[in-house]
């Protein structure tokens, strides 16, 4: 009885400094499948690619989210010119099979996705509700898809479409994007603000955005991945007893109880023992 109430004392200062959620964070970023490694996957079309990037960096936003994200995972599926709807049909075709092809194309164990398309519509159906309900039916494939085998689907975001600056398109886009604002939820989830893009930073082509609006876009995404991307993620990896692993991977990964932060009552909680110590969690014989 005794030596319980002393490790509760000492379990209650061992906590106070542990993060209040998280398999632990990374650069700032929720591991929201708890595998140790931060993985950010874009797909999508050219802006995917970083067409119209002229810089010595080149690769456009998703360069620039690797700089800023250094112990990322950055991994990208670019379909330069691609239309929603066969963006979607091949997804379907080439998902299932990623894991077997090149790595840097894998969007399996991302813990974050991120889908730009829909501007290339303009030379297809020129339809914005059908290019809004294909982004929908994207979203819904690949949570589904990414979920296979009791994997944690990544958070999925849209990016709302950059403006142009080609005067025949812009009805287009911009009807696209009223509708991603109109229907933006859990399901259609079109929170990266890149419609604020500048018109000023487009490329000649008066598509693309120049190496300086690709910078902007990068501050987009990373403005989004740690304010609405970070509470979607907690609300997703919620840690009940704030001992620092997730409810969901407490019994299935480490067997430890998600309503106990010291589930061994050796004065060491669970978090501390599985991410710092490499003790077992489950075994008050084994600690620091
Ligand atoms: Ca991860
Ligand atoms: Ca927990
Ligand atoms: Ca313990």
């Amino acid at each position: 009885m005794r030596r319980t109430f002393f490790n509760l004392i000492l379990s209650a200062f061992l906590l106070a400094p542990a993060a209040a959620f998280s398999c632990p964070l990374i650069d700032g970023l929720v591991d929201s499948n708890c595998d140790g490694v931060l993985k950010i996957g874009f797909a999508g079309d050219s802006f995917v690619k970083g067409v119209g990037d002229r810089s010595e960096l080149g690769g456009g936003y998703v360069s620039r989210i690797a700089e800023l994200y250094p112990n990322a995972v950055i991994v990208k599926y670019p379909q330069p010119g691609i239309a929603s709807g066969i963006l979607l049909s091949r997804l379907i075709r080439k998902v299932p099979r990623m894991a077997s092809g090149p790595a840097d194309r894998d969007l399996h164990d991302t813990d974050v996705l991120i889908i730009d398309v829909g501007r290339n519509d303009y030379w297809e159906d020129r339809n914005p509700p059908n290019t809004v309900g294909n982004i929908r039916r994207i979203v819904k494939f690949l949570t589904a898809a990414l979920a296979n085998n009791g994997q944690t689907p990544p958070v999925i975001a849209v990016t709302m479409l950059a403006p142009t600056n080609r005067a025949f398109q812009a009805p287009f886009i911009s009807a696209v994007d009223s509708l991603l604002v109109k229907q933006r939820s859990a399901s259609l989830p079109a929170y990266v603000r890149a419609d604020l893009l500048r018109n000023s930073l487009i490329s000649r082509d008066g598509l693309h955005p120049n190496a300086l609006g690709y910078a902007d876009l990068a501050q987009i995404i990373k403005t989004y991945l740690e304010t609405k991307g970070l509470s979607r993620a907690r609300a997703i990896c919620r840690d009940n007893d704030n001992d620092g692993i997730f409810d969901k991977f407490e019994a299935s990964k480490f067997g430890t109880n998600p309503a106990l932060a010291d589930t061994d009552s050796d004065g060491y909680n669970d978090g501390d023992e599985v991410f710092t110590h490499d003790t077992d969690p489950t075994d008050p014989n084994s600690h620091p």
